[in-house]
């Protein structure tokens, strides 16, 4: 979240968001119900600025009570600057097409944040609901899920370079280990030197600038060791995603 309210949108700028969702090539992930390959068919997405510019790509789940430890069915959608989740055309609600209505969690997801599900099932139907994840009085469900910035806006874990649904600085199955792996073993960076800047869409870019910083200014390491520190009185502890 930058100080004017917006996330930032600079991997759009930078021309680095992939067309087609990431997330059926990731680790650790499956889609479930008509969920997967949802593609940005209109170049002129990618194009919008200001507060609608597209952020990155998410994940959005619904689940039943009966069986909640197990999506009835993801979506890819895409995020906007001012947090709003929308289609693949860039303004539209997320549409599940082959749900049947009725009470679901909503659980919205990131591929290296921590996801977040609603304590609460909603009545979904062919109506529009909305659900605002950033405001602190949305139930949520399990312990510890997510963060609050500055201004009050709940936020997700940053963080999980390696994919294990955790958020760790230091110590085990740390994601600072993923982070200075990329860096060091770049084909570029011949020298291995801990401050080279590795360009692109990568896990290990935790602020979603488009770089991935080891050491040096505006790296992406520092700002687990702060998430811990704000979050926790001891920057070995770490977070888990409370979804089922
Ligand atoms: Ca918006
Ligand atoms: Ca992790
Ligand atoms: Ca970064």
């Amino acid at each position: 979240m930058l100080s004017n309210g917006l996330m930032r949108d600079d991997l759009r700028a930078k021309g680095l968001l992939p067309n087609t969702e990431p997330y059926s090539n990731l680790a650790n992930f499956q889609h479930f119900g008509d969920g997967g390959g949802e593609t940005v068919a209109n170049p002129a997405v990618f194009l919008v600025t200001g507060n609608d510019a597209i952020v990155d790509w998410v994940i959005v789940e619904l689940r039943s009570d009966n069986s909640i430890s197990t999506p009835i069915s993801t979506h890819a959608a895409l995020l906007q600057r001012d947090g709003d989740v929308v289609a693949v055309d860039g303004i539209s609600p997320v549409r599940f097409l082959g749900v049947a209505p009725g009470q679901y969690h909503v659980s919205v997801r990131h591929r290296n944040h921590l996801g977040v599900m609603t304590q609460e099932v909603f009545n979904l139907s062919n109506q529009t609901a909305s659900i605002d994840f950033s405001s602190p009085v949305l139930p949520l469900y399990g312990n510890n899920p997510c963060g609050i910035d500055a201004s009050g806006v709940r936020v997700l874990w940053l963080g999980d370079a390696n994919r294990d649904k955790k958020s760790i600085f230091q110590g085990p199955g740390n994601d600072i280990f993923s982070l200075f792996s990329l860096v060091m073993y770049q084909s570029g960076n011949v020298n291995h030197n801990s401050n080279y800047i590795v360009e692109g869409y990568n896990l290990a870019d935790f602020n979603l600038d488009g770089n991935a910083i080891y050491n040096g200014p505006n790296n992406d390491r520092s700002l687990t060791f702060i998430q811990a520190g704000m979050n926790c009185s001891f920057v070995n502890c770490g977070f888990s995603e409370q979804i089922p």
